[in-house]
């Protein structure tokens, strides 16, 4: 039964993705599951501080929780790599990435919904608070203790199909299997210290081997906005720490 919606639950999303206006910039999703019960979002809520908060405050019926993560094509992630400006194509995928993240989650939660579970979907991005610069709610946390992927030097969550893509998150009242989580580590850094590529690539160097300065990227992203001030809509967006290894991009 879990195992028949868990299954009904990735191809509605994988479905749904090939059809959005995000496909242009996009590989199929990877999809996981956690348990909101599970201890390590215990440790999520510790780590992140206020004012993330645990699935259970967020909706206290939830029992399973969906992540997904959307790649990004190669060609996207290529666009952007080197010291020049942020490229457009990367400002482009995001916007639209966004977009059907907000869709997809969005039509899942009235799917599950119609099937009388309990559901909510979790906004893309900027539902964060500009004091802190955090969220109530961390994706790729979720992400991690779904068993996506590992975090690496330049603080993305590394799936398997590497870390240029973004995040979603469904919170429902089902019970679904969550999967297990990598034992590899895809971070050669972390890995070996043979590799410092996201910490080069920062143009304001806000990422360093022991910390990063959310302010100081901040800062950069909004800088970058001004530059596609014409561009509407517009969009804070970067991504140099992302692209820039060999853990920006992998195939299957
Ligand atoms: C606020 C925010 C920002 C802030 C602060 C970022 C930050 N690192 O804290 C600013 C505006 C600076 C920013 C910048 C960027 N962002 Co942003 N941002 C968010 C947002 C809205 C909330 C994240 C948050 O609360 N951060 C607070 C920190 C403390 O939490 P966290 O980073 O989510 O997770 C941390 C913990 O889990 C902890 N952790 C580490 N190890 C372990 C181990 C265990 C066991 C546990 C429990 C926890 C833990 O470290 C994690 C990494 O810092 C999310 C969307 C969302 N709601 O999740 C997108 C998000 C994080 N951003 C994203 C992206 C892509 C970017 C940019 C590349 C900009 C761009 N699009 O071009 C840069 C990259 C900066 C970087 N290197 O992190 C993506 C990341 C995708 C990915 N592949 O991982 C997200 C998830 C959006 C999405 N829907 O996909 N962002």
């Amino acid at each position: 039964m879990e195992r028949g919606l868990a299954q009904a639950i990735e191809e509605f999303i994988r479905d749904k993705a090939a059809r959005s206006g995000g496909r242009e910039y996009s590989r199929p999703p990877l999809v996981g599951f956690s348990d909101a019960g599970d201890p390590m979002y215990d440790e999520v809520v510790r780590i992140v501080g206020p004012p993330n908060r645990h699935p259970r405050e967020i909706m206290p019926s939830a029992r399973g929780i969906v992540s997904f993560f959307v790649p990004f094509r190669k060609e996207v992630v290529d666009s952007n790599r080197g010291p020049g400006p942020v490229s457009e194509t990367w400002l482009s995928s995001y916007l639209a990435v966004n977009e059907a993240i907000n869709d997809i989650s969005r039509s899942l939660a009235s799917l599950l919904a119609s099937q009388g579970l309990e559901a909510s979907a979790a906004p893309a991005t900027h539902d964060f608070d500009l004091e802190t610069l955090k969220a109530g709610w961390s994706h790729r946390s979720a992400a991690l203790v779904a068993g996506l992927g590992r975090f690496g030097l330049n603080r993305m969550l590394i799936t398997r199909l590497g870390c240029a893509g973004r995040y979603g998150t469904v919170f429902t009242s089902a019970v679904l299997p969550r999967g297990s989580r990598p034992s590899e580590e895809p971070c050669r850094f972390r890995r070996d210290g043979g590799c410092r590529a996201c910490l080069k690539a920062c143009p304001v160097s806000s990422l360093g081997a022991d910390g990063f300065d959310r302010f100081k990227c901040h800062g950069r992203l909004q800088a970058n906005k001004e530059l596609f001030a014409d561009h509407t809509p517009s969009g804070d967006v970067c991504g140099k720490c992302v692209v820039a290894g060999p853990c920006a991009y992998r195939e299957i």
